[in-house]
């Protein structure tokens, strides 16, 4: 395939039919907004008719089954990736219209909550990109991640109603039309098959994304289902008076598809999510079938030419439902059917979290979905088997690996069981997977084990994000690397020329200087761009451990108070962004506290413009656009063992910030990407960790034996940062003191304040500090998703059919 042409004739025809109708005589009659949509449709019908790519030969049509897809604004990135930028840049121009005001007016659609939600639209760009012929399968949100504002530093929380009845980059076809049951009774009949009859009925529509590969001419839809009602008005109610009722069915099933669940890395067992989960995943199956049968294939070759890949367990309903519909709607026996769906699916875990690892009722799931609990229990009393042959009479084993136990149905032990390949996404994590949460499916089945480290987007990450840098890199290189992001290892020779360094410093400075715009129109508040730009933007989590930035801010505030004339002193900004989940109280009070140390800090006359901190409200995927490019620091200080990989950590670097980070996730492969001085690592080892808590770690005792920490935080408790309030905080000190410090905040303090000095050393050597700088751009090109794709391409996609 190739790149398609812009053709200026088509663009402006369909333009003029965009104003044309909404009744107006001219382009210029349109407000800003409708530019941004009148644009956005007229590539949306451009592109129409790009394809998808075919399967290559002996490559299996991958769908991707995710209840998140992070995806962020799409006008700006689909015209980067078509290479039609500047064309239409050109042809706005004879408008008096300026592209990159336009494109400002795109509202980000949040379909997703963080790392998990952005990984999936990483990948379907880079599977775009690579060639690989794919679908995304997810859920068409009415409302997405709330947004969140400040006040008196407490996070709110308001609805994100991104207006997807006006996207204009939807296609609604509604030939793909699934319809989905819920509830109601099974019915075993006389010949042993089984009936269920469904108490409501729901119908799936399937909205269309184009996901534009880059400059190949390939298009990928992401399918977002969206629920309505499968008979939306009920005439004889209406005709009977009963107005309201008439609408019933049709109000309900809207509730669907109404909100994204705001969690991350946390599991609520909610009757509704099971129904999102369940309605996107027969969605799903069912379209997958439908194409499969469409092409005229056997059921039997489904996993010859299909795979579906689980982005974590939320869709894990999709193989009970897989199963269900080949023993009852294709009659196949149940060794067929089971011989097709564990070859089909394959299972990424993302989390070791006990709290973020799914387990349904037994219950909840028998009363929404009876059929599928009968398919469970068939599954799990066949694995009891498998089990019994390994491990005779050990009880205990058995009730480790069961599928059902204590009347709960334990989704990551279901995935295991049925998919042909379970992988972690960092080689840490992987090798976690396989040492502490799975070691015994492990040993049954030690090949279904496998590591895909993450990547992130370079086109997004890097080129959209950070144009001055790219200019850098095209001018340098003089190669297409966007594509090829091994490529930038050719940088690595520039960092050692004093011009090259300048200008990768000034691009740095501008980028700096366009947040301290944003910051001061968002926040009102004045930072200095001259100062270290220390970033930490991820969601808000007690692993992630803010807290411990909180106390390094309490520390370098007291270095100030107690030396105000240190000329030593580096001036340092603090940057967060961060969303809570509404009910994460314990991380709701870091959010305040950060905040409140930070109004105390930014008004203290004797601190000027040496130290500020920075709560960017309503981090999201446009705010990150700009942070990333200004970072100088990037924070990645996780308790070891718990961040499986991170994806921010490799933004970061990849623009040229310098990490510091504990040794967990893929921390550890960047640290092995860029060496070892050009990366601060600090703090305990995953071992380490592990045997402090075995040890009876007891944060009180630290504290006794380190007065410096224990001050630092008695003026928490005191109120001295809340306006006298003893108590503002303590969810999060009690947690820090009294509830044992689960996250190690306070064992990795000295370690991590030792690593700020470091951090501190290098930045007064501006000219070094930029050199590390050019080195963490030019060594991350294996943190490309296009990478990752290849490697699920090569370990799990072509394999097990
Ligand atoms: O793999 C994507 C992303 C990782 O980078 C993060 O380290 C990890 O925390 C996140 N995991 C989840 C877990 N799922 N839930 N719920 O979001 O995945």
């Amino acid at each position: 395939m190739s790149q398609q042409k812009f053709n200026k004739t088509r663009f402006d025809a369909a333009l003029t039919r965009q104003w044309q109708h909404l009744g107006l005589t001219s382009a210029q009659q349109m407000t800003p907004h409708q530019w941004w949509q009148a644009l956005s449709s007229v590539l949306a019908e451009m592109l129409a008719t790009q394809q998808p790519a075919p399967p290559k030969q002996g490559q299996r049509h991958v769908n991707y089954l995710s209840m998140e897809f992070l995806l962020g604004r799409l006008t700006g990135n689909n015209l980067l990736n078509l290479g039609w930028y500047n064309e239409v840049q050109a042809a706005l121009a004879e408008h008096q219209i300026e592209l990159s005001e336009l494109l400002e007016e795109e509202v980000d659609p949040a379909l997703g909550n963080g790392g998990l939600g952005r990984l999936a639209a990483c990948y379907m760009d880079s599977m775009a990109t690579v060639g690989q012929a794919a679908m995304g399968h997810g859920l068409n949100y009415q409302y997405g991640l709330f947004r969140q504002t400040f006040t008196d530093g407490q996070q709110q929380e308001a609805p994100d109603d991104w207006q997807r009845d006006r996207y204009p980059w939807f296609r609604h076809n509604a030939a793909l039309d699934v319809q989905v049951g819920l509830g109601g009774k099974v019915k075993e009949n006389h010949d042993g098959s089984i009936l269920w009859r469904p108490k409501i009925h729901l119908k799936g529509e399937a909205w269309d994304l184009p996901v534009v590969g880059y400059r190949n001419g390939i298009t990928l839809p992401l399918r977002l289902w969206k629920a309505c009602s499968a008979q939306p008005f009920d005439l004889t109610a209406f005709n009977n008076g009963q107005c309201l009722q008439a609408e019933q069915q049709g109000i309900d099933a809207d509730k669907l598809t109404k909100v994204l669940y705001p969690n991350d890395n946390h599991a609520e067992g909610k009757r509704l999510r099971l129904m999102q989960q369940y309605f996107q995943c027969a969605c799903a199956v069912g379209d997958i079938l439908r194409r499969h049968h469409l092409a005229g294939r056997a059921i039997r070759t489904l996993p010859d030419f299909e795979v579906i890949q689980l982005n974590d367990t939320h869709p894990t309903i999709a193989i009970p439902e897989m199963l269900r519909v080949l023993l009852d709607e294709h009659q196949l026996s149940w060794d067929d059917a089971w011989h097709i769906t564990s070859r089909t699916f394959a299972y990424t875990n993302h989390t070791l979290m006990p709290e973020a690892l799914e387990r349904w009722d037994e219950k909840l799931v028998r009363d929404l979905l009876p059929r599928h609990m009968l398919i469970i229990r068939e599954i799990n009393r066949r694995l009891k088997k498998v089990v019994k042959q390994q491990w005779p009479d050990d009880k205990a084993t058995w009730h480790k690996l069961a599928v059902v136990a204590d009347g709960q149905v334990r989704m990551a032990n279901l995935c295991v069981v049925s998919c042909f390949a379970v992988n972690g996404v960092a080689a840490l994590h992987s090798e976690l997977v396989v040492k502490d949460l799975f070691p015994e499916y492990h040993r049954l089945w030690p090949n279904k084990f496998h590591n895909v480290t993450n990547g992130i987007t370079p086109r997004r990450w890097l080129k959209q994000c950070n144009p001055l840098l790219s200019t850098l890199i095209d001018d340098s290189l003089q190669v297409e690397w966007a594509n090829d992001l091994d490529a930038l290892a050719w940088l690595a020779p520039f960092a050692r020329k004093k011009a090259f360094r300048q200008q990768f410093r000034d691009i740095k400075q501008q980028n700096k200087q366009r947040l301290t715009l944003y910051i001061k129109r968002v926040t009102g508040i004045d930072i200095n761009p001259d100062a270290l730009f220390d970033v930490q933007i991820k969601r808000l989590h007690e692993y992630k451990r803010q807290h411990l930035s909180l106390l390094h801010m309490l520390h370098c505030y007291r270095q100030l108070r107690d030396n105000p004339d240190n000329p030593d002193f580096v001036p340092r900004v603090f940057l967060f962004g961060a969303k809570a989940a509404p009910g994460y109280y314990l991380a709701k009070n870091i959010i305040y506290a950060i905040n409140k140390v930070a109004e105390v800090i930014n008004n203290d006359p004797r601190v000027g413009d040496r130290l500020k901190v920075v709560f960017i409200p309503d981090y999201r995927i446009t705010a990150a656009e700009l942070m990333i490019p200004a970072a100088d620091l990037s924070e990645q200080i996780s308790t070891a063992g718990y961040e499986a990989s991170g994806t921010g950590n490799m933004k970061l670097a990849l623009n040229g910030a310098l990490t510091i980070g504990t040794l967990d996730g893929a921390n550890v492969e960047i640290a092995e990407a860029v060496g070892a001085k050009n990366i601060f690592i600090f703090g305990n080892s995953v071992d380490e960790v592990k045997a402090l808590k075995a040890g009876g770690y007891s944060p009180k005792k630290l504290r006794k034996q380190n007065p410096y920490l224990d001050g630092l935080l008695k003026e928490l408790e005191k109120g001295k940062f809340s306006d006298g309030d003893k108590h503002a905080f303590d969810l999060m000190l009690q947690s820090l003191t009294k509830n044992g410090d689960p996250w190690l905040v306070l064992a990795d303090f000295d370690a991590y304040i030792a690593a700020q000095q470091q951090v501190e050393a290098l930045w007064k050597n501006q000219d070094a500090w930029t050199r590390a700088a050019i080195l963490n751009t030019a060594h991350t090109g294996r943190f490309s998703s296009d990478r990752s794709i290849r490697d699920y391409q090569q370990r799990i996609w072509q394999t097990a059919r």
